[in-house]
């Protein structure tokens, strides 16, 4: 299968049939479009009136030409339903033996979970030839999983489930993105699947989430990116979304209610994992988003030492 003007190489075992369908009723429509617009032009112009040229003659309907207009169509939409039906039955109802991992998407990154307990952001690790079923959800407002290449598209909800499934057909990396506008970072919510042969991804899979080595404060840089806190705060004094993290550690902070606190270990941690508790004033009405609460404790170490070199 190749790509086409409308979308990428198809990479799944959907993908070639869903091509199919859609160049089928978008070739019908530019067909029945154009024939349609230019009977129109030239009857328009056969039959113009013109000066001093008889009265129009009186029509007479013909049965044939009515009943065609109405079962030709009728046979059209009847397969273009049909052949529709199938395929999102095929693309709703995921195959029982499909490797399972959980997808949260946040103002504005993509974390995935494993069935290991390993947790990548912003990169999704999965086998070919086998089917992968993400189980979707939320953890602040509306956004959507899209995977040109597989040609799966589905909203993520927040306080709900919603599921796609997908076999890869080959070894590569594919593009993710959010469809759904999810405020300022929104397109920059962007993501990779990866695929691997079985095997390979099983030597990822035991390796994943594996970073004792990492010292802390270089841990933390890394999380800076992955956990897109660099969206919202930046380290050379500017403000963006949020406060900046230059300078931060030590200084004394003002809150939303009038009151002050020194910036400790402490308090960036509960600014992490619970942000509604203390809100910087000025930021009332866009407190940063409560989707942290995953993160390890090794993590929030890690991204707490990397703040406090920010000086
Ligand atoms: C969508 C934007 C956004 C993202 C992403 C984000 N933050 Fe924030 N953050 C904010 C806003 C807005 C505030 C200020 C309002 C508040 O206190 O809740 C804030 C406040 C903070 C504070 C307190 C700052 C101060 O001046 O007292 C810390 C610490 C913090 N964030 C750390 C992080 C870390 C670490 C990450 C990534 C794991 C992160 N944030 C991701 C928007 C964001
Ligand atoms: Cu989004």
């Amino acid at each position: 299968m190749t790509g086409s003007f409308w979308l990428p190489d198809g990479a799944s075992t959907l993908s070639s049939e869903i091509d199919s369908l859609f160049h089928f009723v978008n070739w019908a429509s530019i067909i029945l479009f154009v024939g349609v617009v230019v009977a129109i032009a030239y009857l328009a112009y056969r039959y113009r009136r013109r000066p001093g040229g008889p009265a129009p003659m009186r029509v007479k309907p013909n049965k044939m030409v009515e009943i065609s207009w109405v079962v030709l169509p009728t046979i059209l939409v009847l397969i273009v339903f049909n052949w529709g039906f199938r395929l999102f039955v095929e693309q709703s109802v995921a195959p029982p033996n499909a490797y399972e991992v959980y997808v949260r998407g946040a103002m504005w990154k993509w974390d995935f979970e494993y069935p290991t307990g390993a947790v990548t952001t912003n990169e999704l690790h999965v086998p070919v030839d086998r089917p992968v079923r993400l189980v979707m959800s939320s953890a602040d407002v509306l956004h959507s999983f899209f995977v040109p290449a597989f040609r799966v598209k589905q909203d993520v909800l927040p306080k709900r489930y919603s599921a796609v499934w997908f076999e890869a057909t080959r070894v590569d990396t594919f593009q993710v993105f959010c469809t759904e506008y999810c405020g300022m970072g929104h397109s920059v919510m962007l993501a990779s699947v990866i695929t691997h042969s079985q095997g390979d991804f099983e030597a990822w899979l035991a390796s994943a989430g594996v970073d004792e080595d990492t010292p802390l404060p270089e841990l933390g840089a890394q999380l800076y990116q992955q956990q897109a806190c660099i969206g919202c705060h930046t380290l050379d004094g500017t403000e963006i979304i949020g406060p900046t993290f230059a300078g931060l550690y030590g200084k004394t902070e003002t809150l939303d209610d009038g009151s002050t606190v020194v910036v400790d270990d402490d308090y960036l941690r509960e600014s992490i994992v619970d942000p509604n508790a203390k809100i910087v004033q000025g930021y009332a009405n866009v407190p940063m988003p409560a989707g942290y609460t995953g993160l390890s404790e090794r993590q929030l170490s890690a991204l707490i030492a990397f703040i406090r070199e920010q000086q």
